[in-house]
């Protein structure tokens, strides 16, 4: 078993490996691995392929992860070649890795994969779950196996934490069981700060996308026969906003928080010349992949699709209202 090989007893060379664009728990469970192992005085480095979102700076340790770049690649590749163990952490194939797959390969370092995503490819040594919420959750699990809970410290429970909450979506996603919420309660004995780590996670929002926001939120309407809500935002609302790339994502599902709605559609038009960008939010059986396919020259998953007309604003909300009294009985059908 892998927890011989890493108990202490020999100090060795490891190198953890996360996958490129890491996100909070790819950053979350190989960081507190790194600590981890660390007080186990092994040699350690933590490699991520491709940079990462400045909304995570503030994670413990988080400066001593190497960044892969043209000038670090010989350090990299030599840290590689010259390990005792590689771990995978939070990926289960080398595609995610890029340009760090070969030399991985041909390093003749032990393989260990630590991840939670189904159908891994095959390591020297797994601990891989799909039933696991995170691979936070898998990070605790090899510490918990080890007997060593004891040296998990207020900053390896901090990044194990971050990991977990942010692949369950706070504890929101199906993924969520018993134990997530156990481990949960078993970090915050080791003193996290919860608000600290919650106002540090917070979507940041700056005030003119706020601005946008009131003035989607103040054009909605409610079509309460159809269950359906839609709301748009225009080239002369932008203008008002000074607009910049990502503001009007998330607008579209604001309208199906309202009670009883099935559908919720957003139109936007980022300048006049461009086609009218649509984004349509459903619950339940309404298929808005099949329904954007039909209509709105788009598609995607069965309760969140794009497409796209080319039409001016208000002939592509015509256009979609008559759709809606048109074929509502399908609507309601499949609702
Ligand atoms: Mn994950």
């Amino acid at each position: 078993m892998i927890y011989f090989h890493i108990s202490g007893i020999k100090k060795k060379k490891i190198v953890l490996l996360t996958h490129n664009n890491p996100d909070g728990d790819a950053l979350g469970s190989s960081l507190a691995l790194f600590l981890y192992l660390k007080t186990l005085n092994h040699d350690v480095d933590l490699i991520s392929p491709t940079e990462f979102s400045h909304d995570f700076d503030w994670l413990p340790e988080i400066t001593e992860i190497i960044v892969f770049s043209d000038t670090k690649k010989y350090l990299i590749e030599k840290k590689i070649m010259n390990s005792d163990y590689i771990f995978f952490v939070d990926f289960n194939n080398l595609s995610r890795i890029k340009h760090l797959e070969k030399i991985c390969l041909s390093s003749k370092a032990k393989k260990i994969l630590i991840d939670h995503h189904p159908l891994p490819l095959s390591f020297d040594f797994m601990l891989n779950d799909s039933n696991a919420s995170s691979t936070s959750i898998l990070v605790f699990r090899l510490i918990s196996n080890m007997n060593n809970l004891d040296k998990i410290d207020a900053k390896i429970a901090t990044c194990l934490y971050v990991g977990l909450i942010t692949d369950t979506g706070y504890f929101r996603y199906p993924s969520v069981n018993a134990e997530a919420h156990f481990i949960a309660g078993k970090l915050m004995e080791k003193g996290i700060d919860i608000g600290f780590i919650h106002e540090h996670l917070q979507e940041k929002y700056h005030e003119n996308r706020l601005k946008l926001l009131s003035i989607a939120l103040e054009k909605l309407k409610i079509m309460k026969k159809y269950r359906t809500v839609y709301t748009n935002i225009e080239e002369s609302d932008i203008r008002l906003c000074s607009y910049k790339k990502g503001y009007v994502e998330n607008i579209v599902n604001y309208g199906l928080g309202i009670e009883n709605m099935v559908l919720s559609v957003f139109f936007f038009e980022e300048k006049r010349q461009y086609p009218i960008r649509i984004s349509l939010r459903s619950k339940g059986d309404f298929d808005v992949n099949l329904f954007s396919r039909k209509y709105f020259n788009g598609g995607g998953h069965k309760n969140a699709a794009g497409g796209l007309l080319k039409k001016n604003m208000s002939e592509s909300i015509q256009y979609f209202v008559n759709i809606i009294r048109k074929h509502h009985k399908d609507i309601i059908v499949s609702i």
